[in-house]
C-alpha cells in the first residue's frame, strides 16, 4: 500500500502531463544557452515573477547559494533569521564556499525579521567589521510553521534595503504558497526583492528544479557562478518542460492544500497529547508538539510509520507535516484517526 508521506512537499511525483511534456520536449544544449524549452520557462518564470530574467537550476540549495554569490564577495556580512533555512539546512555553503559572514537574527514567529533588528545589525564603516552587504528573507517561512510574510512587510524591508544601500534576496522556495494564503501575486511579493528563488519541486510537483530571478545583469552574473558550481545542465529542457507545466497547471491548487493542513490541524489538536496552534495554520506546513504520558515521540513516530503514515520529528518532541499533491482529504482523515488510535490506545 502507497503510504501516506506527510514528511515533505519534496516527495511528489512528476504528474502525468509533466511526464509527457518531459518525453516530447525539444532541448538543446544549455551551457551554449540554447535550449528553447529552458529559455520558454525562464521567461515564463521571470514574468510570474515580475523580474526581467530567470536561470534554471537543480535545487533550491543552489538557488540560494548562486544568488547569495551573486549578490556578495568574499568577507561581506549577509543577515540571515535564525530559523532560515539558508542558516538552517544549506550546509553552511554561503561560508564554506562563499566565504561569506552569516549576521543572524531571531526570526519573529511569523517568519519576519524585526525591522529594528535588522536596522542595528547593519555594521559601521569601520575596519573591525564585515561590510553588511545583503538581506535574506523567506517567504513561506518554512520552520516558523510555513509563515507567509505579507506585501507590506516585504516592502518594508525592501526600503530598508534601499536606504542602507543593502541588496535583498527571498528564498521564495514557496512562494507561491505565500501569494495563495495571502491572495496576491508572487511578483507584489517578489516586488522589493534584488533576486528571488523559486521551487518547481515542492507543491508544484516537477521533480527537478528551481529558478532564481532578478535583473538581466544580475542573471547574467549568475549563469557564471551556476557554472562554477557544477550546475550548467545540458539538454536541461526535459526538465525544464516539467517546469513549466507546474508553473501553468499547479499554482491554482496550492490553495486546497492549504485547505487539507487546516483539516488535519483541526481533527489532530482533538487527539490527546498534542498541542499545536491553529492560528499558525496558514499554508501547507503543520507543526505539532507531543507530550503523552506513555508514548514518547519515536514510539509515536514509528507507530504511525508501521501504520504507513509518514511525518517528521524535527525536535526533542516537535514534528512536522507537509500537505500536497498526493494527500487527498481521505487520507487526512485517516492520518487524524491513526493518531488518535495510538494515543488513545
Ligand atoms: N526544504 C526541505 C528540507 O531541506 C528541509 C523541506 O522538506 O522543506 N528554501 C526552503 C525554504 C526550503 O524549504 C528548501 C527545502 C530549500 C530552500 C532547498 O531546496 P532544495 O531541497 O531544492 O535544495
Amino acid at each position: 500500500m502507497k503510504p501516506i508521506d506527510l514528511r515533505s512537499d519534496t516527495v511528489t511525483h512528476p504528474t502525468d502531463a509533466m511526464r509527457e511534456a518531459m518525453a516530447t520536449a525539444e532541448v538543446d544544449d544549455d551551457v551554449f544557452d540554447e535550449d528553447p524549452t529552458v529559455h520558454r520557462l525562464e521567461r515564463l518564470a521571470s514574468e510570474k515573477l515580475g523580474k526581467e530574467a530567470a536561470l534554471l537550476v537543480p535545487s533550491g540549495t543552489m538557488g540560494n547559494l548562486v544568488s547569495l554569490l551573486t549578490h556578495c564577495q568574499r568577507g561581506d556580512g549577509v543577515l540571515l533569521g535564525d530559523r532560515s533555512h539558508i542558516f538552517q539546512h544549506e550546509v553552511g555553503g554561503l561560508s564554506a564556499l562563499g566565504g561569506l559572514f552569516p549576521h543572524i537574527l531571531g526570526n519573529a514567529d511569523d517568519g519576519t525579521l524585526p525591522l529594528a533588528s535588522l536596522e542595528a545589525a547593519i555594521q559601521p564603516p569601520d575596519i573591525h567589521c564585515p561590510p553588511t552587504r545583503l538581506i535574506c528573507l523567506e517567504n513561506t517561512h518554512n520552520f516558523c510553521h510555513g509563515a507567509p510574510l505579507p506585501v507590506q512587510y516585504m516592502a518594508a524591508v525592501g526600503a530598508l534595503a534601499r536606504r542602507r544601500d543593502l541588496k535583498l534576496h527571498l528564498d521564495g522556495a514557496r512562494l507561491f504558497n505565500a501569494a495563495a494564503a495571502l491572495a496576491v501575486t508572487p511578483a507584489s511579493l517578489a516586488e522589493e526583492a534584488d533576486s528571488v528563488m523559486v521551487c518547481l519541486s515542492k507543491g508544484l510537483s516537477a521533480p527537478v528544479g528551481s529558478v532564481v530571478c532578478g535583473s538581466r545583469a544580475f542573471i547574467r552574473r549568475a549563469r557564471k557562478w551556476r557554472k562554477m558550481l557544477g550546475g550548467g545542465m545540458r539538454q536541461a529542457g526535459h526538465i525544464a518542460a516539467a517546469g513549466i507545466v507546474a508553473l501553468e497547471q499547479q499554482v491554482e491548487r496550492l490553495r486546497e492544500d492549504h485547505e487539507n493542513t487546516l483539516h488535519l490541524a483541526l481533527g489532530l489538536q482533538e487527539a490527546p497529547g498534542i498541542e499545536l496552534d491553529l492560528a499558525r495554520v496558514k499554508t501547507n506546513i503543520l507543526f505539532f508538539q507531543l507530550s503523552h504520558p506513555s508514548l514518547s515521540a519515536e514510539a509515536f513516530l514509528s507507530s504511525l510509520e508501521k501504520d504507513n503514515v509518514k511525518i517528521l520529528l524535527t525536535g526533542p518532541v516537535t514534528f512536522r507535516a507537509v500537505v500536497h499533491r498526493e494527500i487527498s482529504r481521505k487520507d487526512i482523515d485517516t492520518v487524524v484517526q491513526t493518531a488518535r488510535k495510538l494515543l488513545t490506545a
